[in-house]
């Protein structure tokens, strides 16, 4: 009988320790995940935990530009180009003016001016064990009807920033969680940390009834676009007024 009761007892704690384990290791991620192509969108950047204890106070992304982005097909890679797949991506993810979480933003860009990320910082901070949301929109997608793509998958780059430092101290205990695709940028962080290659994935759905696959296709693709190390490393680092203030040069 107190064998029993030693044991329920174990078993209730160990729910109780799992269902925090599982909280503080829900990475940050986006909500809701997926769209069907052709309709604009509204979706959140979900920031779920601090580094340790300690406060993000500014997160930075990274959108795959498409052009020198590599492209894998049902996990093979694609050489030709997304264009295949995909007819207008570019300029695709905006986010809004919102001084909830932090007081600065801004929209990074390419040389021809197109939005390739984000970043926002500054203001109060985000407390470590508390959620955070950032909206951004996605504009109307669309698949090229010749493809057989049925799923695209965008993996985006991004870092939750807990404290300002320079890029050979990212890997410091609870200075940022690198939420990035390990490709080989400086960003990737260590393997087998917490956040290693966990990047978010925002994922668009063909819209099967207005666009259906070619019966060729059989039950289509699933395309994943990530970005280059090369544009992760141009476009990760944080220039505020034309300064870049993460990570510090
Ligand atoms: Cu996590």
């Amino acid at each position: 009988m107190l064998l029993k009761s030693v044991i329920q007892s174990f078993l209730a704690l160990l729910v109780l320790t799992c269902s925090i384990c599982q909280n503080a290791l829900a990475h940050t991620s986006i909500d809701p995940p997926s769209v069907t192509e052709g309709t604009q969108s509204q979706n959140h950047i979900v920031i779920n935990h601090g580094c340790g204890d300690q406060a993000v106070i500014g997160t930075s992304y990274v959108i795959p530009d498409g052009v020198s982005s590599t492209v894998n097909v049902d996990g093979n890679p694609y050489n030709g180009p997304l264009s295949d797949f995909i007819q207008n991506w570019g300029n695709s993810i905006e986010i809004y003016q919102d001084r909830s979480l932090f007081s600065e933003q801004d929209h990074k860009f390419d040389d021809k001016g197109n939005v390739v990320g984000f970043w926002l910082g500054g203001g109060r901070s985000l407390s470590p064990h508390l959620k955070g949301r950032i909206l951004f929109v996605s504009g109307a997608v669309l698949f090229v009807p010749e493809s057989c793509a049925k799923v695209v998958r965008f993996v985006f780059a991004g870092a939750d920033i807990c404290k300002i430092t320079g890029i050979d101290d990212l890997i410091a205990e609870n200075v940022v969680n690198l939420w990035t695709p390990a490709v080989g940028s400086k960003f990737d962080g260590t393997p087998g940390g917490h956040s290693f290659d966990s990047p978010s994935v925002f994922t668009f759905n063909r819209d099967l009834a207005t666009n259906p696959l070619p019966e060729s296709c059989g039950a289509g693709q699933q395309v994943t676009v990530k970005p280059s190390a090369a544009q992760i490393d141009r476009d990760m680092p944080v220039i505020f007024n034309g300064i870049q203030v993460w990570p510090q040069p």
